[in-house]
């Protein structure tokens, strides 16, 4: 009997050992999220969808599908089953400052002198037959802007404090080839640090034309107003349907306008324009201009930011602007990839 005793000391013994062992191997693995276990080899993509809100847009409520009873929740997990594990299904975030904000099982690491993650979209090449675009790259080229943030404080959520936008070119000020032809047709080509606008949800859907044409009204922080109309393609309601609130405000960069009609007023052709880096859909899936440098973070100064790494990243539409029958120019997402992880 005694020896029996002894004997479940000693394996309750052991179990207290082995559950400490366990315990601490959790938490070395939180403490330092770049050290990742063998046996749990980390996925170079997506895993989490954090926020998905839309502006108002033709893709909307499509783009995952609204089903009555979706909640912001259903629709979190509806965005994930479209991008997460290189799906590459397609997600509309909508006109001017719909967003998303995706997370992942690891750290992205920010390595030295190279492009750390791709964020994948819908963007393609077109033909461009204005002399005046020079060496400009046209096409349908929706460029979303992109933050990033390193979960410092460990708490696996991105604080207010831990997030920084990624400067691509307009930020910095590079003239685009395409920038005398937008300007001469009257695009409005300021880069806005400080943007905010608000979307008024319809107190009914439109049933005449001219309904259709003050679809959902907008009122911006530049003196700025109007109305994103509903177009003929696209008949559902446009103002995200899970959204309880009568309005939804964005705040952001705002990006030059990149459409231009290379048709003509009777039979408009618009052609989308690329920035030359640093987008969410201003470059072709697998080429170098999908890819970001975690380096090109910057605070809300415009100071340069070293981040070790990234656990989330957000993306949300750049440009504001309503390109004729083709719809408000509304960035898409596939994806988002860690480069190192992928061995790219
Ligand atoms: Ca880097
Ligand atoms: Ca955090
Ligand atoms: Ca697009």
């Amino acid at each position: 009997m005694k020896k029996k005793i002894i004997c479940l000391a000693d394996r309750l013994l052991w179990m207290v050992l082995l559950c400490g062992g366990l315990l601490s191997a959790c938490r070395n693995e939180k403490e330092d999220p770049m050290e990742k276990g063998p046996e749990v080899p980390a996925t170079p993509y997506i895993t989490k969808v954090l926020e998905f809100v839309p502006c108002p847009g033709q893709f909307v409520n499509v783009l995952p599908e609204f089903k009555e009873g979706d909640t912001q929740e259903t629709m979190n997990q509806k965005v994930l089953e479209l991008i997460e594990n290189n799906k590459r299904g397609l997600v509309s975030l909508g006109g001017f400052g719909g967003y998303v904000v995706v997370g992942f099982d690891h750290t992205i690491e920010n390595k030295p002198g190279s492009r750390d993650f791709r964020v994948l979209g819908n963007a393609f090449n077109g033909n461009s037959s204005a002399a005046a675009s020079g060496t400009a790259k046209g096409g349908s080229y929706e460029p979303g802007v992109i933050l990033v943030a390193y979960d410092k404080n460990g708490n696996g959520k991105p604080d207010a404090d831990e997030w920084y936008e990624i400067q691509g070119s307009a930020q910095k000020g590079e003239v685009e080839p395409w920038y005398a032809e937008a300007k001469e047709v009257g695009n409005d080509l300021h880069c806005y640090s400080d943007y905010e606008i608000t979307y008024y949800k319809p107190k009914a859907e439109p049933k005449t034309e001219e309904e259709e044409a003050q679809y959902i009204h907008w009122t911006d922080n530049k003196g700025g107003e109007g109305y994103l109309p509903k177009n003929e393609y696209h008949r559902q309601p446009y103002f995200p349907q899970w959204i309880q609130s009568d309005r939804l405000t964005f705040k952001g960069t705002r990006l030059p306008q990149n459409g231009l009609n290379h048709g003509t007023e009777e039979a408009p052709y618009f052609v989308l324009f690329s920035f030359a880096y640093g987008y969410a859909d201003n470059a072709v899936n697998d080429t170098e201009g999908a890819c970001i440098d975690i380096d090109w973070a910057v605070d809300a100064h415009g100071n340069a930011v070293h981040l070790p790494g990234v656990d989330f990243v957000k993306i949300y539409t750049g440009v504001h602007q309503v390109n004729g029958w083709l719809g408000e120019c509304s960035t898409e997402v596939m994806g988002v990839e860690d480069l190192h992880l992928l061995k790219n």
